[in-house]
């Protein structure tokens, strides 16, 4: 394949789109879905997509046929397939032009196009094959007792330590999939460098009988390499070696790629950045732990399905690229700021974690890919909670409140575990469902009632995504749909989606005030902080100095 082309000439500012002008116009007629010829049985059954066994429905958008066209006109002009493309051809996406910047190619995708054989970015896919072919014969050495402890006992348990990418999608995978756990293997999690959490999570586990994941692209994250630390004292103090027990996964040649610390060494790419990288060894490792080889390889596909689906430049047949274009809607031109994931499966729980840091560390970004200033809004907070959970909490502002919040609800037809009853004369499930599309359709055509305070305005954004049963295949194809939205965003808005420069400045000044922290703690005589005026007085005024 030639080298990819460079994407410079999609660094187009969003206004300069000519659809821009006309979705703008569009945008002060709007549809009404509170009237009865609007919200049709037949518009219900026509704004409906279909891809890697999701149903999307969006009769509950503010949007009609001509807007639908429009959102069109913009996918098309400003490239966005195009573009998504040539990502995933192996472009360098990730750099802003004439500025220093990260300068790296974004090839997630690579690491599940392994299924043919003429993958998009060859060497990437070769490289994430070696990758899981590693895994593989690890899982086999677990399962036929070749790896196992001082004892000779199987491993039981896996702690996986790690942070941000490192820990948010891998652990709503897991979470969302556990019920496909074998029976024998569990895993647990810590990120926070609160030691609590460490120590409480050590107090539930068996060391001898626990593998630990260390997980850390660049093998210098503050609260992961602290949390090795404490997790490697505590096999210590109980007699064990470490290195029978503690796996790395890393990039390599960083400071974690020392393969004589860990039983066993597994990397990742520069490539594949810490939020799009659930997919690569860094969640792979504990899923493989958990489900073994074959629902990991599932949830691969399920993910390369999508991520296939994502390139149909039709937004009618593409939920990926309908869903960023009625969240571009929603933000740019109904001047929505938030936007509510709420998924009726309590698998999901941790899935809205993930999906904030993927959206608004993505997409929370003032200048653009020529590092000046947005001309438009970018990313929007994402935030949400499973329902019903959140139809007794929250829902009464996403019904009457002033602030409107666009929803994206997503439900399963079946649910995972088949432990269901009839109870008074429905099941679980389809209490479940029934809530998730009766709340659909309230926000969508409201309520009118003499008393105002019952009334409801309806006209609420909304939409479905709709899967038949929560599967390892589903779930890769729900978490890939999510990583496409987000991109075709940022490419939309001209934005670079795959650094995230906004974190680092706390970064910093955590650790000044480390340095004053350890500096008094090894001499009286302290004087550093002389030059930190703004710290000392922080210090001083919480009594921590
Ligand atoms: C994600 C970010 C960030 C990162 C963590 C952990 O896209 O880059 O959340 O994943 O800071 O970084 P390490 O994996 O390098 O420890």
């Amino acid at each position: 394949m030639n080298a990819p082309q460079d994407l410079e000439p999609y660094f187009r500012d969003f206004l300069s789109h000519e659809a821009v002008g006309e979705l703008a116009v569009l945008a002060k007629n709007l549809p009404d879905l509170t009237r009865e010829d609007t919200l049709t049985p037949e518009r219900i059954k026509r704004y409906r997509v279909s891809a890697e066994g999701f149903d999307l429905l969006y009769f509950g958008e503010l949007v009609d046929d001509r807007i639908l066209d429009g959102l069109q006109r913009l996918a098309d002009q400003a490239g966005l397939v195009d573009q998504f493309l040539l990502m995933k051809q192996g472009a360098v996406a990730n750099r802003i032009a004439g500025f220093d910047s990260e300068n790296r190619q974004v090839l997630h995708t690579a690491c599940r196009d392994l299924f043919s054989d003429r993958p998009l970015a060859p060497e990437a896919s070769r490289a994430a094959k070696g990758e899981l072919e590693k895994l593989s014969r690890f899982l086999k050495e677990l399962a036929d007792g070749a790896i196992c402890n001082h004892r000779g006992e199987p491993f039981t348990d896996l702690l996986q330590i790690g942070i941000g990418g490192s820990d948010l999608g891998p652990r709503a995978l897991y979470l969302a999939l556990e019920a496909y756990r074998m029976p024998e293997r569990r895993v647990h999690s810590v990120s926070n460098v609160d030691p609590d959490d460490m120590a409480q999570v050590l107090s539930t586990l068996d060391l001898s009988r626990t593998l630990v994941n260390v997980v850390s692209k660049s093998g210098t994250t503050l609260e992961t390499l602290t949390n090795e630390e404490l997790a490697r004292a505590a096999f210590a103090r109980a007699g064990l070696d470490p290195a029978r027990h503690f796996l790395a996964v890393t990039g390599q040649g960083s400071p974690m790629d020392d393969p004589s610390r860990y039983l066993r060494s597994f990397y990742m790419f520069d490539s594949i950045g810490g939020r799009y990288s659930a997919t690569s060894m860094v969640g792979l490792v504990m899923l493989g732990f958990a489900l073994g080889l074959g629902p990991v390889l599932e949830l691969l596909k399920g993910a390369n399905g999508m991520d296939q689906a994502a390139e149909e430049p039709d937004i009618r047949r593409n939920p990926a690229l309908l869903m960023a274009l009625l969240g571009i809607w929603n933000r740019n031109f109904l001047g929505m700021e938030t936007v509510a994931v709420l998924p009726y499966s309590q698998a999901l729980s941790r899935f809205c974690a993930h999906l904030q840091q993927l959206d608004m560390e993505s997409n929370g970004k003032s200048v653009n890919r020529r590092g000046e200033p947005l001309s438009c809004q970018s990313g929007p907070v994402v935030w949400g909670e499973p329902g019903t959970n959140g139809q007794h909490a929250f829902y009464q502002l996403i019904h009457q409140g002033t602030t409107l919040v666009p929803v994206e609800f997503i439900g399963f037809k079946e649910c995972q575990r088949g432990l269901d009853l009839v109870i008074q004369g429905t099941t679980s499930q389809e209490k479940l469902l029934a809530n998730l599309l009766a709340q659909s359709l309230a926000l969508a055509s409201g309520h009118r009632d003499e008393n105002p305070n019952r009334s409801f305005p309806g006209n609420r954004p909304n939409l479905i995504l709709l899967g038949q049963r929560l599967t390892p295949r589903a779930m890769g194809a729900l978490l890939a749909l999510y990583e496409a939205k987000v991109v075709f965003q940022g490419f939309a808005w001209n934005i670079n989606s795959f650094d995230q420069e906004g974190v680092q400045l706390g970064k910093r000044l955590a650790n000044r005030l480390l340095d004053h922290f350890a500096g008094r703690r090894d001499s009286d005589q302290y004087t550093g902080w002389e030059k930190d005026p703004l710290g000392r007085a922080l210090l001083e005024a919480t009594g921590l100095d």
